[in-house]
């Protein structure tokens, strides 16, 4: 028996073998049917579709926003939002005509402006947005993702990196925050200087990969003020932070934003990839935003049956609960044991803590599991947890009593 704190990398939101999922199919033919028949949704979407995406999808969209694409994995539904955004850039760049001149045709083809025009996209170091090859220019995390493809010059500005306690260090957090937004002004400006402007800036809200490093609400808000008056794509990359792991739906929803970001793309815990996207990011023409699968209607018809769990098992006060008594008992942990892990941080039950080297983090993961704990690892030294939205106190306590029992044995004094 294992206690899986990391849930196939976040990506399975009510536990695994819920009842409620297996009923879908076991009772059910037409969703059998959906199961074997799987349609190309992009052209041969069933007459339900349209009436599923509105019940499923757009009943959680993030406030404000009420357009949605679904799209098959993670990578490539933000490869379709930085799509998006490039075509509204370009639609503005000629004057909001959607048509294309006939130098345009005749140069994208051979991958030459304009019509396969120099347009960047900045993400922040440490970023994991995928890895297939156009979401790769924006990953910033590890060097393995990326070596050997080939990749364009988009900018990449800092990520905030915060001093812990965060109420201890106020003031040099804010000044973290003030000195990556104006590395981001300067970017935008100098990829204008370059003829290679700045269409979208793309980031996690939480970075997951490259360390579960945090940015405050006012950063997110600063940044999307800059997007504005620069009018780019404001993008927020939440699919690792989406489906409720923060305490909220959203994640960007701790950040009360004066407005909706202008796409959200999501996938795991959603368990369909896609993105929502504000009205004028609607592709101007058929088959731009396309795949032969586009999605998958049986995980729509899964997500229906999450999304209803959430709701009536009030499962995202439970994540608030659960998360808080987590943190608590971690802020113990690092007071006992110092030396070995220190910056507890998270929202919900998204948590993590760093350790002082890389091998006392392995040690710790691996003794972990040794003792049926699964846990993830991310940045250089932290531990990260990733359990389903069902964690419960009772599920905190075997985390807690397991990781304090490897602690004490990594340190024989205590
Ligand atoms: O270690 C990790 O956190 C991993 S391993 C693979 C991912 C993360 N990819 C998920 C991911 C993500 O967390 C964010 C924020 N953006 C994009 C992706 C890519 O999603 P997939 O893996 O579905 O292509």
């Amino acid at each position: 028996m294992f206690l899986d704190v990391y849930t196939q990398i976040s990506s399975i939101p009510i536990g695994y073998n819920h009842p409620e999922l297996f009923r879908l199919f076991a009772n059910n033919p037409s969703n059998v049917k959906a199961l074997v028949n799987r349609p190309a949704l992009g052209v041969f979407p069933s007459k339900d579709w349209p009436c599923m995406l509105e019940q499923v999808l757009l009943s959680c969209a993030p406030p404000g926003m009420c357009h949605v694409h679904t799209m098959m994995c993670g990578a490539c539904s933000v490869e379709n939002a930085l799509k998006a955004a490039l075509y509204l850039k370009r639609k503005k760049d000629r004057g909001n005509s959607i048509q294309f001149s006939n130098f345009e045709l005749e140069t994208v083809l051979s991958n030459v402006p304009p019509g396969a025009p120099d347009l960047s996209i900045l993400s922040f170091k440490g970023a994991s947005h995928g890895r297939t090859m156009g979401a790769l220019s924006a990953q910033r995390s590890k060097h393995i993702h990326k070596l050997d493809t080939p990749a364009f010059d988009w900018p990449m500005a800092d990520f905030p990196k915060y001093k812990y306690p965060l109420n201890d260090h106020y003031m040099e957090n804010k000044a973290e925050d003030k000195r990556c937004l104006e590395m981001v002004c300067c970017l935008i400006d100098e990829y204008k200087q370059k003829r290679n402007d700045v269409a979208a800036v793309i980031i996690e809200p939480i970075q997951s990969e490259g360390g579960d490093n945090e940015a405050s609400a006012e950063f997110f808000v600063s940044l999307q003020g800059i997007c504005k008056q620069n009018s780019i794509a404001f993008i927020l990359d939440e699919i690792q932070t989406g489906g409720g792991s923060t305490g909220r739906f959203w994640c960007h929803e701790h950040f009360a934003l004066p407005s909706p970001p202008d796409i959200v793309v999501f996938s795991k815990k959603m368990l369909i990839g896609g993105f929502y996207f504000m009205p004028e990011y609607y592709a101007p023409h058929p088959y731009r935003i396309f795949n032969t699968w586009a999605g998958d209607p049986t995980k729509l018809i899964m997500l229906g049956k999450v999304i209803e769990c959430i709701h009536v098992q009030n499962l995202l006060s439970l994540v608030t609960y659960s998360g808080t008594y987590l943190m608590n008992g971690l802020y113990e942990l690092q007071t006992e044991f110092p030396n070995y892990m220190f910056n507890v941080r998270g929202r919900g039950t998204m948590v993590a803590f760093t350790c002082p080297t890389v091998e006392v983090r392995n040690t710790i993961h691996r003794n972990l599991l040794d003792r049926g704990v699964i846990g993830g690892i991310c940045g250089s030294s932290s531990i990260r947890i990733r359990p389903a939205l069902t964690f419960q106190p009772r599920h905190v306590q075997i985390y807690l009593y397991v990781l304090r029992d490897v602690l004490r044995h990594l340190n024989p004094t205590k």
